[in-house]
């Protein structure tokens, strides 16, 4: 078989490299090979691997969200039934390993706690919103690392969504309307009629139509069980003219004929849980993990997913064409955002460049005025104290002249007085004469 497809004409030789369905010849074998044990192998891979699903269930608080789940897997989890005294929204998640033969499955059950609870409801979608976000984002961060292990990641990104509706018999409220709405794309939706052993066959019907027909009018999106592949095309294709499930769960083992049943019973009567004249509990067990589980993981995953993905890397600046519809490549962005950060970096650099020359020429500025305004108060002070000096000085000199005129006298005094002393009594008239003249002569 490699000699025929090697032995061809030199175009042969070029098809050999092309891909399947570009020009690629079908070869027939004439032997067993063994590659058609790739499914097998891809299924032993898968099992030693173990599966994960995770499901979120929305609700009012008490619609029976913890036991239809305990009834969905026949076993019982733990938990706290949540109070009606909550201020907001919560989600509570818990995670469980189950095995079932030789299958693992890590099942997380995530629950609302508080929804329908609170006087003004406007904001209880939100926290549901940010958690399906969370988990989106977290796997993303994942996938972007550059050493990253998806195969023993815990993927906890939600592959169902169980939509509790109270059996009102009524019409959807607003709160499932919005809720529903802001969800649709973020995960896969199973609406399902909660307690329906509290509305009438006659109502349920009545109802059911009623809840498709506001769905279809306010455009929610809800999942629809897949028809594409045809071993579960006519079963899904009954199944979704189901919808929404009504449902009724119950943990409680009754004794019916000579089985034991999961049933509730009334005063009235009792109801099976599994007995499909009674509800569609084993149409939702059917679909949700016998017959869609894989694709709901899968739509999860390529289709959900992928739009956070594709919203997430749009905004980062990522983009898979130019302007000009030209394909463009993850480096070129990459070159692309670094330089326009480069840019602005640059730019940035330069504001804040100019911003500390103008601060520096400001403060200069402001210290030459401080600086001139020491100046003219030195030299005022300064022409000040010379002008008290001099006036200082003059006064003394005025003093100094008068001491000097003083001591002058008091010489001429002293020698006037040394005279007189010498010359006696004769002189006495004399001396009067003189101080009649001038009084500062001292008579003693
Ligand atoms: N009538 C009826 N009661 C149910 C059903 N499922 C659960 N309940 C009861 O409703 C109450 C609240 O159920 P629970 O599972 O704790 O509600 P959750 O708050 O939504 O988790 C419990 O007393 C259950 O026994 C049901 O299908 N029909
Ligand atoms: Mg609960």
């Amino acid at each position: 078989m490699e000699a025929e497809a090697n032995s061809g004409s030199p175009e042969d030789s070029w098809a050999f490299f092309q891909r399947p369905g570009e020009g690629c010849r079908t070869v027939p074998l004439a032997g067993h090979v063994g590659f058609d044990s790739l499914p097998d192998q891809l299924v032993n891979k898968s099992v030693s691997q173990g599966f994960c699903f995770n499901i979120l269930c929305v609700g009012e608080t008490g619609l029976g969200k913890s036991t239809l789940m305990d009834t969905l897997f026949n076993t019982k989890f733990e938990g706290e039934p949540a109070t009606h005294t909550q201020p907001g929204v919560q989600l509570r998640s818990n995670t469980y390993d189950l095995q079932e033969s030789n299958v693992g499955l890590k099942l997380t059950i995530v629950s609302t706690v508080g929804f329908g609870d609170q006087i003004n409801k406007e904001d209880s979608y939100k926290p549901i919103v940010e958690f399906i976000d969370a988990q989106f984002e977290a796997y993303l961060q994942e996938e972007l690392k550059i050493r990253r292990v998806l195969h023993t990641y815990h993927d906890s990104r939600i592959h169902a969504c169980l939509y509790f509706i109270a059996p009102t018999g009524h019409s959807l409220k607003s709160l499932d309307l919005v809720t529903m709405k802001k969800l649709d794309s973020k995960v896969n939706i199973i609406p399902i009629i909660a307690k329906s052993d509290a509305i009438s066959k006659s109502e349920l019907t009545k109802f059911k139509i009623k809840i498709t027909s506001e769905l279809v009018s306010n455009g929610v999106q809800i999942y629809q069980f897949p028809t594409d592949d045809e071993s579960v095309a006519e079963i899904n294709g009954t199944m979704n003219a189901h919808l929404p499930f009504a449902v009724i769960g119950s943990t409680e083992e009754l004794k019916i004929g000579n089985k034991m049943m999961k049933a509730r019973q009334y005063p009235w009567g009792t109801v099976q849980v599994e007995n499909e004249a009674h509800c569609d509990f084993v149409k939702l067990r059917e679909m949700l993990i016998r017959v869609n589980m894989e694709d709901l993981r899968e739509q999860t995953h390529s289709r959900h997913y992928e739009l956070y993905r594709r919203c997430k890397l749009e905004e980062m600046g990522f983009k898979d064409t130019d302007p000009d519809s030209k394909p463009f490549s993850l480096q070129e962005t990459y070159e692309a955002k670094r330089n326009e950060f480069l840019g602005e970096l640059q730019k940035k650099e330069e504001e804040m460049r100019q911003m500390f020359v103008q601060r520096v020429k400001e403060k200069e500025a402001e210290l030459k005025e401080a600086e001139k305004e020491l100046h003219e108060k030195f030299d005022r002070l300064k022409k000040l104290h010379q002008d008290e000096k001099k006036k200082l000085e003059d006064k003394k000199k005025s003093l100094d002249d008068e001491v000097n005129a003083f001591k002058q006298r008091k010489t001429a005094a002293e020698l006037l007085q040394s005279q007189g002393s010498q010359a006696g009594g004769s002189q006495t008239l004399k001396r009067d004469k003189e101080k009649k003249n001038n009084p500062w002569l001292c008579t003693e």
